[in-house]
């Protein structure tokens, strides 16, 4: 097996609780993937992500882990993990599972001893610290609304979590906290999975004496990203854990890397540097937010999409891996982010996934992404489970008295729940997702979006993702070959080559409803054009100098230069 399998590979991502559901409880669970394997096998995907199936009390959706080592009840047992594993692999996919080490659930033995006294052996696997003049030890604010600290009576101080006040952050300082954690992902490697998905990784290392952040807010609460993100032993820990786990196994890791640049992957997915194999970057996420963060949503500009994608594909060519991706189990539905969910989802669907997935780098498809589904606009913030959607509406409506509609509306564009209804399976009721009562609304769209009407139709998008996938593993090409941006001021056509000896693809992507007009920038030579894949028929196919473009339409050319 090559050691670097993953780079020719297509990664599918399942947030379990909303995949299949195979025992009526309104909640996907592992039987319920192992009944959709078949499905994942014939979409022609390689690699499983799988986000975190451990015990939990899900108060972040099992990213608040309570148990490494056994399998959170309502997803089922060991057992049915062990089949599944099994089945994966019988069938040529592998199983890359959530990592989440940089804190823990509140309710983790660790945390439990820890918050017990102040000279628990477990005190240091944590921060805890006394309140500064009355107030929390500093003003860091949580990703998930508030400060980041929470006191806790029983010892009179403070403890810090990045995310929700039951997602204590554990102190990789503590060189107990690593060898513990490596031990975990030790019992999970033995077992023969493929690889981690790492949540948050590059904010284990804080800053020491965690100071201030800059600019605090009218609450006296600031931005500590500066202190946390990127910190200064990071490098360290990483390679530590290289050394002493990573390295043993054959597999891939993808490190969750929020505000990293292309230089800082360089370091943490260079191929020098046995740290980790790729990590996703959040730039191109970016792109719809204001100053004020992702709830501040601004218009996105084509061209700032393509300068970023861009600069990632040119800074890491030839140094590091790449990853690819649109949407997961965070973002918005793409199609209704950057395409169009009403007239022309499925055209906006396929070239979404075109401009995306015939880049460098390995891509990423999110459950749904396949067959186009798309953002949903509950009426109500009741309807929403999410506890960075509650948070973020408790501070904003309940506790500071902005207007319900302009927050929920703002719910409606970014929220994470929009990623999280249940994957629609069918027509039937629940999508076919569950006999019982969903534990987050079915998308009323199921009954024109689902599998079922998508396998049985060949124009949809999800034969289209089969086709992209078939034509990446057809052509080796396109894992090494070299992007070159074109056109990089059109404000509604994304066109890109990528180049490799004497062949040169030609990907060219209408990302709107009009009809613009491409045209080959000189200097592109070739002697023979094919035309490889297109959303919409194509007559004068052989016409890759100049063409007009439909609403949303994409074109793929493979043209080869004769020696
Ligand atoms: O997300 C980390 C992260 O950066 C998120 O805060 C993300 O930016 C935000 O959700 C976008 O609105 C990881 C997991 O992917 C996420 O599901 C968890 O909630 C979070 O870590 C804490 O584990």
């Amino acid at each position: 097996m090559m050691q670097d399998w993953w780079k020719s590979a297509v990664v599918y991502q399942i947030y379990p609780r909303s995949f299949m559901d195979s025992d009526g409880d309104g909640i996907g669970d592992l039987r319920g993937i192992i009944g959709k394997l078949d499905y994942l096998q014939d979409l022609g995907i390689d690699v499983v992500w799988l986000s975190p199936v451990y015990d939990s009390p899900n108060d972040d959706n099992g990213y608040d882990i309570r148990d490494y080592r056994t399998i959170m009840e309502q997803f089922g047992t060991m057992e049915d993990f062990e089949q599944l594993l099994t089945q994966m692999h019988s069938r040529g996919l592998k199983l890359v599972m959530d990592l989440v080490v940089n804190h823990t659930s509140d309710e983790h033995p660790w945390f439990v001893q820890s918050r017990s006294s102040q000279d628990n052996p477990y005190r240091n696997y944590y921060f805890w610290r006394a309140g500064k003049n009355g107030h929390e030890p500093n003003n860091w604010l949580s990703y998930f609304s508030g400060s980041a600290w929470e006191y806790d009576s029983t010892t009179g101080e403070y403890y810090l979590h990045l995310f929700s006040r039951k997602q204590p952050d554990l102190n990789w300082d503590n060189p107990s906290v690593r060898q513990d954690v490596y031990d975990l992902m030790r019992f999970w490697l033995d077992k023969g999975i493929d690889g981690f998905r790492m949540d948050v990784i590059n904010h284990i290392s804080k800053v020491p004496g965690l100071p201030d952040g800059s600019h605090p807010n009218e609450r006296g609460y600031a931005w500590g990203g500066d202190f946390f993100v990127n910190g200064p032993r990071v490098h360290e820990y990483l390679q530590e854990m290289n050394r002493q786990v990573l390295s043993h196994y054959n597999i891939m890791t993808v490190g969750e890397t929020g505000g990293v640049s292309p230089a800082d992957a360089r370091l943490y997915a260079g191929f020098d540097r046995q740290e980790l194999s790729m990590v996703f970057q959040f730039e191109h996420m970016g792109v719809d937010s204001g100053s004020g963060g992702k709830w501040d949503i601004k218009p996105w500009k084509l061209t700032d999409l393509k300068q970023v994608l861009s600069r990632w594909q040119q800074e890491l060519h030839g140094v590091a891996w790449n990853s690819l991706y649109f949407g997961n189990h965070d973002q918005p539905r793409p199609v209704s982010r950057f395409g169009d969910d009403g007239a022309y989802r499925v055209e906006s669907a396929k070239m979404l996934a075109t401009c995306l997935m015939l880049q460098q780098g390995t891509p990423y498809i999110y459950q749904g992404e396949e067959i186009g589904m798309t953002n949903v606009a509950f009426p109500s913030i009741e309807d929403y489970r999410d506890v960075e959607i509650l948070n973020f509406w408790r501070e904003r409506v309940e506790q500071g008295g902005e207007d319900p509609e302009q927050v929920l509306h703002a719910i409606h564009v970014k929220g994470r729940d929009n990623a999280r209804t249940p994957m629609q399976w069918s027509a039937d009721d629940n999508a076919g997702f569950t006999t019982g009562k969903p534990w987050l609304e079915v998308n009323p769209n199921y009954r024109e979006v689902n599998v079922a009407k998508a396998v049985a139709d060949a124009n949809s998008v999800y034969h289209y993702y089969q086709e992209l996938i078939r034509l990446r593993r057809q052509y080796s090409s396109l894992v090494d070959a070299r992007y070159d941006l074109i056109l990089p001021d059109h404000e509604e056509i994304y066109a890109y080559t990528r180049s490799q000896a004497m062949e040169q693809w030609l990907v060219v992507c209408n990302f709107f409803a009009g009809q613009p007009e491409f045209i080959l920038p000189a200097g592109i030579s070739y002697e023979i054009s094919e035309l490889v894949l297109s959303n919409y028929p194509v007559t004068e196919s052989a016409a890759v100098n100049q063409f007009t473009l439909r609403p949303y339409e994409c074109r793929v050319y493979r043209m080869m230069r004769q020696a």
